[in-house]
This record gives structure tokens, sequence and C-alpha cells, in this order.
């Protein structure tokens, strides 16, 4: 090794990399009942509900809000239930993910 290689500060531990976490979004729409989105954001995202209505309010306001940060597969999954049970009752609902910077 030469004097001119790069070394480690003493003192610096290597840190393993941790995986991005995800955002859950709650996207407005013009069709969806608030109590519904309430809801949903209570069974799925098990959000008090003074905090759901107050995420939802935010994406009906805004038209969009995150609900929450998860790992990518958990965020994927709870969105997509998410979506499904609008579904299931004929509602565009829609929650979308996205990593977070
Ligand atoms: N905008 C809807 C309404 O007025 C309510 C709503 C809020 C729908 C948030 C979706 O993500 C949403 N009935």
């Amino acid at each position: 090794m030469s004097d001119t290689d790069i070394k480690p500060r003493p003192g610096t531990k290597p840190r393993t990399q941790r995986p991005k976490l995800h955002k859950v979004i709650l996207v407005n729409d013009d069709f969806t009942p608030r109590e519904f989105v309430v809801k949903v954001l209570m069974g799925e995202f098990r959000i008090a509900e003074a905090q759901a209505h107050k995420v939802m309010m935010t994406a009906h306001q805004k038209g969009s809000c995150v609900v929450s940060v998860y790992p990518q597969d958990v965020a994927e999954t709870k969105a997509a239930r998410a979506t499904e049970a609008g579904q299931q009752k004929g509602y565009p609902l829609l929650f979308t993910t996205e990593p977070e910077e």
C-alpha cells in the first residue's frame, strides 16, 4: 500500500446500506365517499379515526397525501389491498407507492 492510498478515517465504521422505505400515497378522486376513505385508512393502515380524517382531507384538498412509509413489499401490498377495497365497492379509490428520497 503506497502513502497515497485512501484509508478509512480511524474510528469510521463500515455501514451497511438500509433498503429505502416506500411511501404509500392516497390519491383524491371525485367519487369515493369521504367516510369510506376514512374506513379504509383505519382498517388497512391502522390509523386512528382523527388522523385518518386529516389524511383524507389533505388528499381531498391538495390532490394527494402520504399515508405512511414501509419497506417496499409491505407498502405495495397495503396499497394494493386498500385500492381493491375501493374497487369492490365500485369506487375509483387509488393508493400508489414511491420510494422515499
Ligand atoms: N373527494 C372525495 C369526495 O369529495 C373524497 C375523497 C378524499 C376521495 C380523498 C379520495 O383520496 C381521496 N367524495
